[in-house]
């Protein structure tokens, strides 16, 4: 019983909140380079300049004004635009990953490093040559990339000038820039992910948005399906020994109460925040429940014949999901909200913890969601982001106690080797930033995900400097013991 042989662990990261170098060796801009850092509590902004030249900020579900474009204003930080220099610093740090005894390492590809604005007919080769370095690397040290082919970047250009993913054209765009990654690649790496969490996208959305949200919401999702499912096919006639997996938020829903009405509330947030995706990119067509969620807002899907196949061809073989939280739900009025993964929180559940930013600490949750998920798909599943955010503090001797984050990890690794022995065929366990980097919610250092401890901060200023926190001790003999020594 227990982990079994050969099976990964490591940590993951995402090329924007980690390399740095946005503007280096021809890397176009993405969203996240003008977009701002913020706090638990004050939202992000994507700044640009309106059509008469004066400057103007917008929140993520805002759109950008008529004329406008977006910029780089001066009174501003921008904390991916450095990350924490992975792009200079990608030896050390795998270094010391390997010293830790990572047997994997998940990361994602700068669509734009490769690509600079999308639509370029051939790769930027001094795109190619970074991440080809990266992987030399991490293969020198036996651990086996990990790789998201789009973490919340896509190129600038894409979005201002073609409406991002609400567009079909991106469809092409992607598979032309995903087919590069496979072919470039080839050999140095045999794990993929198209698109990191892809529920997102519907589970961003109030409820109460007008219709023409949901419209955009849902094609984008369909488009971003197609696009996976045709990047899927070619991946496996590339190389026969790719193993291309689907990545979810994945969320554990709970009724809050046992009113069935809470009951059935329940069930539909599963469909709707969970299993709409995994349906689609696992079995290969839309589920029946879809028509119902479509028909909520008047979404009228654009969907050709050819999608259609596309989707049956390109199923997943793996399904992987990132796992931090549960949430409780009800048809009650609600007194007391909680915060969420980039969805707004559920009721606070008295059973439970809260991070610093309010994300609710559930073991037991990441149990139920690999049991479950398990039950439904039966194919292989990867842990692939886990990890609790939390303020640091460096002694005066330079060490740093982070025992909260090694509680945190103990307790769902325990619950996950659970899992396991119940029968879940699990292959893997990323936990998130296993160096620090920036938060993609709120684009903060300080809350802080690592083992290793990063001398960045929110104002920009630090040394890049790397040093080793306990929780790097501790992971080092989870993984030597492969889950075993958990004290
Ligand atoms: C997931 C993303 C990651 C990551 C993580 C932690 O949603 O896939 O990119 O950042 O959440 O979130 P945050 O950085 O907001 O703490």
């Amino acid at each position: 019983m227990g982990f079994k042989k050969g099976f990964l662990w490591g940590g993951a990261t995402a090329a924007n909140q980690l390399e740095g170098a946005w503007n280096l060796d021809g890397r176009g801009p993405a969203l996240t380079d003008v977009t701002t850092g913020g706090t638990a509590t004050e939202a992000r902004k994507i700044t640009y300049i309106d059509k008469d030249g004066n400057p103007g900020t917008l929140t993520r579900l805002e759109k950008l004004p008529e004329g406008a474009h977006y910029a780089v204003l001066d009174d501003y930080l921008y904390p991916n635009h450095d990350g924490i220099d992975f792009y200079h610093h990608y030896k050390e740090d795998i270094e010391l990953f390997a010293e830790m005894g990572f047997s994997v390492f998940r990361m994602s590809i700068s669509w734009s490093r490769i690509y600079p604005t999308g639509l370029e007919e051939e790769p930027n080769q001094k795109g190619i040559e970074f991440y080809r370095n990266v992987f030399n690397e991490l293969r020198k040290h036996n651990i086996e990339p990990l790789v998201t082919i789009w973490h919340f970047d896509t190129p600038l250009y894409l979005e201002e000038k073609l409406g991002d993913w609400k567009n079909r054209e991106l469809i092409p765009l992607f598979v032309k820039f995903a087919k590069t990654c496979f072919t470039e690649f080839k050999g140095l790496v045999k794990y993929w992910l198209t698109f990191n969490e892809i529920n997102n996208t519907i589970n961003f959305l109030p409820d109460n948005m007008p219709d023409e949200y949901f419209q955009e919401a849902y094609q984008h999702l369909h488009n971003q399906f197609v696009a996976s499912a045709k990047a899927v096919k070619i991946g496996h006639e590339i190389d026969p020994e790719n193993k291309i997996g689907c990545m979810i938020c994945g969320i554990t829903y709970y009724p809050h109460t046992d009113d069935p009405k809470d009951i059935l509330l329940n069930r539909y947030k599963w469909e709707k925040g969970i299993f709409y995706c995994g349906d689609v990119q696992c079995f290969g067509k839309y589920p029946t429940y879809a028509q119902k969620l479509w028909d909520e807002h008047n979404v009228k899907l654009d969907i050709t014949e050819d999608d259609i196949q596309s989707l049956k061809e390109g199923t997943v073989d793996i399904y992987t999901f990132s796992y931090y939280m549960s949430m409780s739900v009800t048809t009650h009025p609600v007194e007391d909200e909680t915060a969420g993964n980039m969805v707004r929180g559920g009721i606070k559940n008295q059973y439970l913890t809260y991070s610093d930013w309010g994300w609710a600490s559930d073991p037991d949750g990441l149990q139920y969601y690999l049991e479950m998920i398990y039950d439904r798909y039966e194919r292989p599943l990867m842990v692939v982001e886990n990890g609790l955010g939390a303020y640091d503090k460096v002694e005066e001797d330079g060490s740093i106690h982070d025992d909260y984050r090694i509680d945190y990890l103990r307790k769902h690794i325990k619950t996950m080797k659970k899992a396991v022995d119940n029968g879940v065929d699990l292959w893997a366990y990323t936990t998130w930033g296993p160096i620090d980097l920036v938060s993609a919610g709120t684009g903060e250092m300080r809350k802080r995900y690592g083992f290793i401890y990063v001398d960045k901060h929110d104002d920009g200023s630090g040394t890049m400097a790397r040093s080793k926190k306990d929780s790097f001790y501790w992971y080092k003999k989870v993984i030597e013991s492969n889950g075993e020594d958990l004290d």
